[in-house]
């Protein structure tokens, strides 16, 4: 795959998207999000990928929208206040971002974010809505929204209240200040902080890792994980019921308790 604004590597299962606008902190602009479209619908189509990484170029992760990218009428954001320009902003949540989040929500396969740097507005909220966030000791997570006069997209309001609490999603978002690494690993916001130079290689082992699991139970461990936000605990438990009785029926799960009594390590082929 040739891209302009993204770069994607696949080696050992794992297709590795990095957001390659470095000079603009990584912003997304039209290209970016319709390169990430055909990224994903090639990731999506391939078996042979059993995990993701998205990381960013440079010093930074991802400054969420481009702010000086034209919208597609040719006017600019500054000019957008009460006419038709506003309307046209918030349809490209639908077209961009809305899908890029549901995306990453339901594939079936875990995706990781290696924050090397700031993730600011949707930049820090798509980070967020990947499977598991590793991020570096000088990343920053920063709520940008309010600062424009903006409310916090690509799912970060939903996102924030379950990953930190009210409490703290309402400071994040209505104070837009930033947060470091090592805050948002204690309050649960990401998985974990990690040295900078350590960044790439912790979370590319752990990238490799997932994708030498039982890729199959992964997915559904996600989707029991997405689901449980919005179910009771019937529905919850009806749910593993129903995704046990997938995960049971895969080789890797026969493969999984083969080598348990065999005293050796699994072999798992995603299937
Ligand atoms: O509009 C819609 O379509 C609706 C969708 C909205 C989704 C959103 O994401 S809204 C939130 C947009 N993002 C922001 O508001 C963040 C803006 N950026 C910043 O506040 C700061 O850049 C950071 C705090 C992220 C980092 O600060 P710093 O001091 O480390 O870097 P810098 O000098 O501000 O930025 C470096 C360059 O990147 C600079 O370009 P230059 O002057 O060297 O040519 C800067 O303009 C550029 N840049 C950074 N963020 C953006 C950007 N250019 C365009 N859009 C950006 N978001």
């Amino acid at each position: 795959m040739s891209f302009t604004t993204i770069r994607v590597e696949t080696a050992d299962s794992v297709a590795t998207i990095t957001l390659d606008r470095p000079d603009k902190l990584n912003s997304f602009n039209e290209t970016m999000h319709a390169e990430l479209r055909d990224a994903f619908t090639t990731i999506e189509g391939d078996t042979n990928v059993r995990a993701v990484l998205l990381t960013g170029a440079g010093r930074g992760f991802c400054a969420g929208q481009d702010l000086a990218d034209v919208l597609p009428d040719g006017n600019n954001r500054a000019d957008s206040a009460g006419d038709d320009d506003a309307g046209e902003l918030a349809d490209l949540l639908e077209r961009n971002y809305n899908p890029l989040v549901r995306r990453l929500r339901v594939l079936d396969r875990p995706v990781v974010a290696a924050v090397n740097g700031v993730a600011a507005g949707a930049g820090a909220n798509i980070a967020l809505a990947c499977d598991i966030v590793i991020a570096a000791r000088s990343a920053k997570f920063i709520q940008a929204f309010c600062k424009i006069g903006l409310v916090p997209d690509s799912a970060g309001t939903y996102t924030l209240p379950r990953l930190v609490g009210p409490a703290r999603a309402a400071g994040l978002a209505m104070l837009g200040d930033a947060i470091d690494a090592e805050t948002a690993a204690q309050w649960g916001l990401i998985w974990k902080c990690v040295d900078d130079d350590a960044l790439m290689t912790d979370a590319s082992g752990l990238a490799r890792r997932l994708a030498a699991q039982p890729t199959r139970a992964l997915g559904l461990i996600k989707r029991a994980l997405n689901e449980s936000a919005n179910n009771d605990l019937d529905a919850q438990l009806d749910l593993e019921h129903e995704l046990q009785h997938i995960a049971a029926s895969t080789d890797d799960y026969a493969e999984g308790v083969a080598a348990f009594l065999a005293k050796r390590p699994p072999v798992f082929r995603g299937r």
